[in-house]
């Protein structure tokens, strides 16, 4: 498991690639490739497939959190639910925080406390949500926050919390340890269902917290998440290679 900072990502944006793996955090062999940003995806593995957005297509960010800023409190709101999108001109019934895919990006700085306003909006057993082969119900999850220097219980990033279908919470992530011009990202960390919510949509939105240095001010940032689905009518599969 691997992250990069802002500083390596534009390095890397520089010659032209971005990347980053994520597998063991993810809790399976199977977890999808996450690099560490993008706006697209591939479908198909293995050959055959198809990329979404069709080269030469304009960049675009993933949407950002709507955030409300109180001196260092920042909140916003961040739900799991299920939700239609369209990924290389086909319509896919997805697992997907706020409806958005990529999901979306939250910016904080350094010394914030970030309060999420967290609801589990996935539907109990409707055809993305039934049980998987561990026997899990598969409308059951929660909120990590990969890479950032917080706490690890209560109602922080505490990945023992377990979201029923309609559970909700108030997470609070407080930044006063966590250093500026570092990207993580979001994803659910439920032992047992991990692996296939992150193929059926719930694979992070980015985490930025922004430098607290000027030396990289006159840079344009983009935020690029990279995804490899496989879809097969209308609906995500197992992720196989
Ligand atoms: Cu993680």
């Amino acid at each position: 498991m691997r992250k990069l900072d802002r500083r390596e990502f534009l390095t890397l944006m520089r010659v032209g690639a971005a990347g980053a793996f994520l597998q063991a955090c993810g809790g399976g062999s199977a977890t999808p490739t996450l690099d560490s940003q993008v706006s697209g995806s591939m479908m198909g593995g293995g050959g055959g497939g198809a990329s979404s957005p069709p080269p030469g297509e304009l960049f675009k960010d993933p949407p950002l959190a709507q955030l409300t800023r109180n001196g260092n409190i920042v909140e916003t709101s961040i739900s799991p639910q299920r939700s239609q999108t369209t990924i290389a001109g086909q319509t896919v019934t997805m697992m997907l925080y706020n409806g958005s895919y990529p999901a979306p990006t939250i910016r904080v700085k350094s010394g914030d406390i970030l309060r999420v306003n967290f609801t589990n909006n996935l539907p109990q057993n409707v055809d993305i949500t039934g049980t998987n082969i561990l026997g899990k119900d598969m409308s059951i999850t929660n909120l990590h926050t990969h890479g950032w220097h917080v706490s690890p219980s209560g109602n922080a990033d505490n990945i023992f919390l377990k979201f029923l279908s309609g559970d909700s919470l108030t997470f609070e992530f407080d930044l006063s340890k966590q250093w500026g011009g570092m990207m993580g990202f979001y994803h659910p960390h439920y032992h047992g269902t991990v692996a296939e919510q992150f193929w059926k949509g719930l694979a992070g939105g980015a985490l930025i917290v922004e430098d607290d240095v000027p030396d990289l001010q006159d840079f344009e940032e983009h935020i690029m998440i990279l995804t490899d689905i496989s879809i097969s009518n209308g609906l995500p599969t197992e992720w196989t290679r």
